[in-house]
């Protein structure tokens, strides 16, 4: 099942259409910024929310970015493969993917056929849950399940994420 940080943290009912940016350093793909679109839109399909791309990084209420090795938050990433990214409780903002991962967008290829490929859409979606406020789940199904093996892809919410984020807002 579900389950929410300690202390349940949730965006404030003031603050449920976010705005998010990315860190203005990395050069984005329209691919990437698409991929984080339609991750967005599967949790504002099911809950009170909305996500809009803002070029403001600063006033952002969500900041994406992709950085390697140590970023300075204390939670160095490591380089191919173990920690893929990470994302902090609400409402800090803060999802950071690992800059050294093989990351694949799913529909382009090339990349696909390294053994270390990661899906880009996967994890941005397991990590937005985390900015929701949403811990791990103990359904396999589950998008906040913790573990995913290396070239899957699993992008669709399950029931399970549905009722969590539809518990916090
Ligand atoms: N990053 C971990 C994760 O996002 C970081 C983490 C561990 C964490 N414990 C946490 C974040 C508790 C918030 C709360 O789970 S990861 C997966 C999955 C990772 C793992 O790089 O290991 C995904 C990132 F679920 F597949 F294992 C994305 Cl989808
Ligand atoms: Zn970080
Ligand atoms: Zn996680």
């Amino acid at each position: 099942r579900y389950s929410f940080f300690p202390g349940t943290p949730r965006w404030p009912a003031s603050r449920r259409d976010l705005t998010y940016a990315f860190l203005p350093n990395n050069r984005l793909s329209p691919e990437v910024r698409s991929v984080f679109a339609t991750a967005f839109d599967r949790w504002s399909e099911v809950a009170t929310l909305t996500f809009t791309e803002t070029d403001s990084y600063l006033t952002a209420d969500i900041r994406v970015g992709f950085f390697s090795g140590d970023h300075g938050d204390g939670e160095a990433f490591d380089g191919v493969l173990g920690t893929l990214a990470h994302a902090f409780s609400p409402p800090s903002g803060r999802l950071h993917l690992d800059g050294d991962e093989n990351w694949v967008v799913a529909g382009s290829n090339g990349d696909i056929a390294l053994p270390s490929a990661v899906d880009l859409e996967s994890v941005a979606v397991h990590e937005i849950g985390h900015l929701l406020g949403l811990g791990h789940s103990s359904i396999e199904s589950a998008i906040m399940f913790p573990t995913i093996s290396s070239r899957t892809r699993k992008v669709e919410l399950a029931q399970d994420d549905i009722d969590g984020v539809q518990q916090l807002y």
